[in-house]
């Protein structure tokens, strides 16, 4: 029943910021998940018999790729494949059932936030059994093997039937169809007060949470709803759609307009909030008052333990080095040591996994803690409301309070997206190469006092990671940073971050783009992005 079928490499398997990201066409042709998947177990020691989580967000192709994964799992010698039922399983619920069944790993297949559908993007990734993304030298592997492959092995058998709960047997193994829900909302049910979070929705508290048709439409109506009590309709879009409705499911300010619209109004709910593809992303909306996620990363450490899962206090904060320094002034007064990463989750895991850091953040909309060993959409909307219903005030005066304490760091990102690969690459070399001669510069009222080419060295394993983005620092404390992104399957995206800190409370309710708007001019004339990308202005502005 197991075949070894023969194969010639694809070009380009090599994984980005969190896994292999392609148009879904390029996914469906014949062979080409079958190489990807077979490079992984190829990287892989001692999964014999062992357990193996497999989910995705549903997106288009999704189950079908689910199929091929259990029949490769088993036919390469796992013992017991955990699927969500109806191949279902957020980023985070995956990363749990790692975690609380020991399992050796898991397959997410997810492309997170990039559409999805026959023309959108689909994607994979590996987990190891510390629930994280595979770190760099797996990817890199990975990568290694997928050039040089020439068979891979899958189980000649029926398709399994998805939607139906319960284990079955196939070849030596065992497929077990779950809840994808149960582990996960368990885990939420530890962590916070649901309590006290309950009695928040008795006494009147309002949320608007969209689950953008995506992953977490399951998860939030149990949760919310049925678990805490929100009124019904406090989820919209929960039902997973292949192609999410025709959307992005990118919970930021361009996509997920409407909830900040909603939030603005005046009789708008007291929290709006979202969650993207995979249901590892958040946006936190107050009424009124939108929340930048590096502030609620930042927000959520200093208030943590006001959740019973925090209460012993946080051991450190890590984020990635785009991610505003708010948080440093957090963990600078709370007396914690703060990392800085490079971008993606899976430079969090040996800091979590060496209990050196609780809480981890992006400012790509990333929150999470070492519950679980990925970033968590709806862990860190029940922080928030965890920590609402315990301080009894509104979102916005514990964002103004915060400001008052810790001083405001405006920040905004800019993307240039799917630009010329050639252009955007000649403009980071161009820049780079400019690097030395910009210390001490003074262009108009500002003068940059340091500029470099981020490098990481991880405090646990000791691996170097080089070239992560280019920092740019200015000594009002302003800065500006620019990488390309590791997760577009089109052309180049460059990211540019900019920011810059107020300590002043009677400056700090000013519009985030006049605060920023010397940094904002500044930052195009410095890297020429309109000479290099021929682009007068960004995609989004978050
Ligand atoms: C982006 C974000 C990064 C995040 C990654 C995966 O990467 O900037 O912070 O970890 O997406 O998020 P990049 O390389 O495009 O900048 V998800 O929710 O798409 O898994
Ligand atoms: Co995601």
């Amino acid at each position: 029943m197991i075949e070894t079928i023969a194969t010639t490499p694809f070009e380009g398997q090599r994984p980005g910021t969190s896994g292999l990201r392609k148009k879904t066409p390029v996914f469906q042709t014949k062979g080409y998940l079958e190489n990807f998947v077979q490079s992984i177990f190829d990287c892989l020691e001692g999964f014999e018999g062992q357990t193996l989580v497999v989910g995705g967000d549903g997106r288009f192709f999704n189950r079908e790729a689910i199929q091929i994964v259990i029949k490769m799992a088993l036919a390469n010698g796992f013992g017991r494949i955990l699927v969500g039922r109806g191949g279902i399983l957020s980023t985070p619920a995956a990363s749990n059932l790692i975690r609380k069944f020991g399992a050796f790993g898991g397959i997410i297949l997810s492309a997170s936030h990039n559409p999805g559908g026959p023309h959108g993007d689909f994607g994979i990734k590996y987990n190891a059994g510390n629930g994280g993304p595979a770190p760099e030298k797996v990817t890199e592997a990975i990568f290694a093997r997928s050039k040089t492959i020439s068979h891979y092995r899958i189980f000649d058998a029926a398709d399994v039937d998805l939607d139906r709960l319960g284990a079955l047997k196939l070849g030596g193994g065992t497929v077990e169809i779950i809840d994808p829900v149960a582990d996960y909302a368990e885990l939420m049910q530890r962590l916070f007060d649901f309590d006290r979070i309950a009695g928040l929705f008795k006494s009147g508290f309002r949320l608007r949470f969209d689950a953008m048709s995506a992953v977490t439409g399951p998860y939030a109506e149990r949760i919310f709803q049925e678990l805490l009590g929100a009124a019904p309709g406090s989820v919209l879009n929960a039902t997973p759609l292949p192609d999410f409705g025709g959307h992005h499911p990118d919970p930021n300010l361009v996509h997920a307009k409407h909830l900040f619209d909603l939030a603005m109004s005046p009789d708008g709910p007291d929290l709006c909030a979202a969650s993207d593809g995979d249901g590892d992303r958040n946006l936190i909306i107050g009424r009124g008052r939108f929340v930048t996620p590096s502030d609620s990363l930042a927000m959520l450490a200093a208030n943590a333990h006001l959740a019973p899962g925090y209460a012993q206090g946080i051991k450190g904060i890590a984020r990635s080095m785009p991610t505003s320094r708010a948080a440093d002034k957090v963990a600078e007064k709370l007396g914690i040591p703060l990392f800085e990463t490079p971008t993606g989750w899976k430079f969090f895991g040996n800091l979590l996994d060496a209990g050196m850091a609780t809480i981890c953040g992006e400012e790509s909309a990333g929150t999470g803690s070492d519950h679980v060993r990925e970033k968590d959409g709806l862990w860190a909307i029940l922080l928030w409301l965890n920590i609402l219903a315990a301080r009894d005030e509104s979102v916005a005066a514990i964002v103004t309070k915060h400001w008052a304490e810790h001083g405001r760091n405006f920040y905004s990102r800019y993307d240039y997206e799917e630009v010329e690969a050639d252009g955007a690459n000649a403009l980071v070399k161009t820049l780079t190469a400019a690097l030395p001669g910009l210390k001490g510069r003074r262009i108009g009222a500002l003068t940059i006092s340091d500029a470099d080419d981020f490098a990481y060295h991880d405090p646990v394993d000791g691996s170097d990671s080089a070239h992560q983005g280019i920092r740019i620092h200015f000594e009002d404390g302003g800065r500006i940073v620019y990488r390309l992104s590791g997760t577009g399957t089109a052309g180049a995206t460059l990211r540019v971050y900019i920011e810059r800190f107020e300590p002043d409370p009677a400056r700090q309710h000013i519009e985030t783009a006049a605060a920023l708007s010397d940094l904002i001019a500044l930052s195009n004339g410095l890297a020429e992005i309109k000479h290099f990308t021929g682009r007068a202005a960004p995609s989004v502005i978050t």
